[in-house]
Parts: structure tokens; sequence; C-alpha cells
């Protein structure tokens, strides 16, 4: 059996990746941070084949212990700080985890290695962020990097880091530029749940408005259970690269709102929505719209789920949540 490491296991990404590397039959190794993660016991329940190891990214020796101990043939680096809207406020804790978290566990890939045969494959978790204030659209794997954000900076670290160990130490590295991919598993603090969530208490009557920040930005946004198997295809290659991971579709935040309430019988988004200047960022990312022609052709990777399905699974998803937690039967 394979044996991969995922980091950020309980994550919404590390959840999707788990189970798509458990089809595959491998054993799955994840990382988990803090002395008494309220997230564990999920992970115990919902992924029972999942062995849980102990670890951090701001912590090198705890990364070659568990790899010393998992002796994994594939890392995923998935753990990061990773809201952009937190790392404008802790902006050091950001650049250490989401950046320096990156090369700490390229260092231990590099002491524990793998058998000579068989070297340890490594998956970085980079991200559209990095295109920032966009030189150019679409995005692909050549355009300039021009980050907004304390986290879009860091992960420009991690993906340059990536590449340069790399290129320097031979390493089997990729550095998957990923844009936003969303699913009933996304974290209430991003943008598309929260608008989902709330949509669906306020179809139940459990809540009156949702106060948002900025709804001109687009976004190229796909379905996270199609964009993990592009990670775990671009561990399967010949030759590391990089790949962008896109729809190749943009919406606005506006779009999905209008969509999400429409979807759930409510016609008149606007008399629900208010706007606070608390949910503005200090710079923001306009614009983001994916080019993927690389995934496609060299991993044969496509999306399957599209904008609209996508919304609707997330609404349903959210209105069947919050309808149990209130005990109200649905029709
Ligand atoms: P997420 O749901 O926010 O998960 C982040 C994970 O990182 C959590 O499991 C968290 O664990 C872990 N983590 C935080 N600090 C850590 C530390 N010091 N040491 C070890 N683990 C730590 O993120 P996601 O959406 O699944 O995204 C996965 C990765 O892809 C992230 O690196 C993100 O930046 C990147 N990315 C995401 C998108 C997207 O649209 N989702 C797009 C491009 C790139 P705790 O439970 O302990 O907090
Ligand atoms: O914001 C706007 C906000 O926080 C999307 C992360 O996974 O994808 C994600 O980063 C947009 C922004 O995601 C609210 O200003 C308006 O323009 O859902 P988000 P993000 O910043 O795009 C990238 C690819 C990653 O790598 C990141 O890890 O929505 N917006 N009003 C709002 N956003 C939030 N969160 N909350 C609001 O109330």
């Amino acid at each position: 059996m394979r044996r991969a490491l995922i980091t950020g296991i309980t994550g919404q990404d590390g959840q999707y990746l788990a189970e798509l590397l458990h089809e595959q039959q491998y054993e799955v190794f994840g990382l988990v941070k803090g002395q008494n993660n309220p997230r564990i016991d999920m992970i115990r329940t919902e992924y029972p084949f999942v062995e849980i190891v102990e670890g951090d990214l701001q912590d090198l020796s705890s990364l070659v212990g568990v790899l010393e101990q998992v002796q994994p043939d594939e890392v995923y680096n998935l753990g990061a700080i990773s809201f952009v809207a937190l790392s404008f406020k802790q902006a050091e804790l950001t650049a250490n985890v989401t950046g320096l978290g990156v090369l700490r566990l390229l260092d231990a890939v590099r002491m524990v290695g793998g058998s000579q045969n068989n070297p340890i494959r490594f998956y970085q978790a980079s991200s559209s962020e990095m295109f920032g204030k966009v030189r150019q659209s679409p995005q692909t794997e050549d355009t300039p990097f021009y980050p907004r954000s304390p986290y879009g900076v860091a992960k420009v670290f991690g993906h340059d880091i990536t590449v340069n160990y790399r290129d320097s130490y031979g390493l089997y590295a990729c550095s998957g530029i990923l844009f936003n991919h969303e699913s009933p598993r996304r974290g209430m603090e991003f943008v598309t749940r929260k608008v989902t969530n709330a949509v669906a208490r306020i179809k139940l009557g459990l809540q009156e408005k949702l106060v948002l920040g900025n709804l001109d930005p687009r976004r190229d946004w796909g379905f996270a259970g199609d964009y993990v198997r592009a990670m775990w295809q671009m561990l399967q290659q010949d030759e590391p690269q990089d790949y962008v991971v896109a729809t190749g579709r943009t919406h606005s935040v506006r779009n999905f709102v209008d969509l999400a309430f429409k979807h759930a019988g409510l016609d008149d988004w606007e008399r629900f929505v208010q706007q606070d200047p608390r949910f503005f960022r200090p710079a923001e990312v306009d614009l983001l719209v994916g080019d993927a022609t690389k995934a496609h052709t060299e991993l044969g990777w496509k999306p399957e789920v599209g904008f609209e399905d996508l919304v609707a699974m997330m609404v349903d998803h959210d209105l069947r949540l919050e309808a149990k937690k209130a005990g109200i039967s649905l029709p």
C-alpha cells in the first residue's frame, strides 16, 4: 500500500483528498496540530481510516519526526492560515505558517528523503491569490505574481521555495496553483459558505440579515472534490511540474449571492443583504479567472461540477443542516 501524509487534514481539502486517496487504496496519515484540536473528533468519526499524527508547520523537528514515523510516498502540504482577511490582522503568523511552513516541510522531506528508488513526492497548495492585482487575464502558469495580502505574499514564498528546492536538490515537488474551490465542507468564514448558510437560515426563518463586504470582486469558483483530483494527478506524472487548476469562468460575489437566494426560492436578495466596511479588505483582488489548459492536456483533468450546481449543492446542504439543527422538517 502506498502511504500519503496530508497536512491540513481538518480543513476542507484535507477531507476530500483523504477520501480520494483512501479510494485509491492509500494508507492515509493526517497531520493535526494543537494540544486538544477540536476538529480531531470530526476526523475520527467521519474519516476513521485516517491515522492521525501530531505536528505543526511551525515546528521543524515535529515534521521530521512525523516523516520518520510515517515514511510516506507522497506528502500533500495543505496546512496553512488560509483566510485572507485574517492574514491582514495576523501577518506574522501567516508568514510563519503559510510561508515558512513550506520551507520547513521541504527541509524535512530532504532530511528524511524516502528510498533512492522511491523518493518522497511533495505537493504544495499554491493559490490564485498569488496573481492578486492581475497582470493578464486569464491567468496561466506564466502570469507574473502581484500578491495583495500577507496571505498572497506567503503563498508566493511557498511556491518559489518549492520550485527552488526542485531545481536545487532534484526533489519531486509540484506546486498546484488552485483557484477558489468550495463545497459544503467549506469553512463558514469564506464568502460562499457564509452566504449559503445565511440563505438557508433566512429561508427557514432563523435569521433576518446577511452582512457582507465588497460584492464586486470576481472569482473563478470550482468544486473542491474536483480540485483534489488534480493534486493527486500532479504527483503521478513522470516529471514534477506546476499547474493552474481553474474552471475558466468568473462570477462576482453579487452573482453568487443572487443565485444562492434564487435557488432557495428568494428572488429579492437585496431585501436581506447589508454591507459593512468591517468586511472590506485593506487591498482587494478584483478579478481572478484561470486558464487550466496545461492541466487539461497534460493531466487529463477536467472539472465536473459547474458553478450553478455548486451553488445549489451548498444551499441544499445548508438547508438540510440548519433544518436538522432547529428541528424543522423540510417538505
Ligand atoms: P482550510 O479549510 O482553511 O484548512 C487549513 C488547514 O491548515 C486546517 O486543517 C488547519 O488545521 C491547518 N493548519 C493551520 N495552521 C497549521 C499549522 N501551524 N500546522 C499544521 N496545520 C495547520 O483550507 P482549505 O480550503 O482546505 O485549503 C487547503 C490549502 O489550499 C491551504 O493551504 C490553502 O491556503 C490552499 N488553497 C485553498 C484554496 C481554496 O479555494 N480552498 C485555493 C487555493 C489554495 P486546524 O484545524 O488546526 O486549524
Ligand atoms: O473571499 C469578498 C472578499 O474569503 C472572496 C481562500 O480559500 O480563495 C480564498 O480566498 C471574496 C473577496 O475567499 C465578504 O472581499 C465580500 O473578494 O471567500 P473569500 P478569497 O479571499 O478569495 C483563495 C484562492 C485562497 O487561496 C484562500 O485560501 O469575497 N467578500 N464580503 C467577503 N469575503 C468574506 N470572507 N466575507 C464577507 O463577508
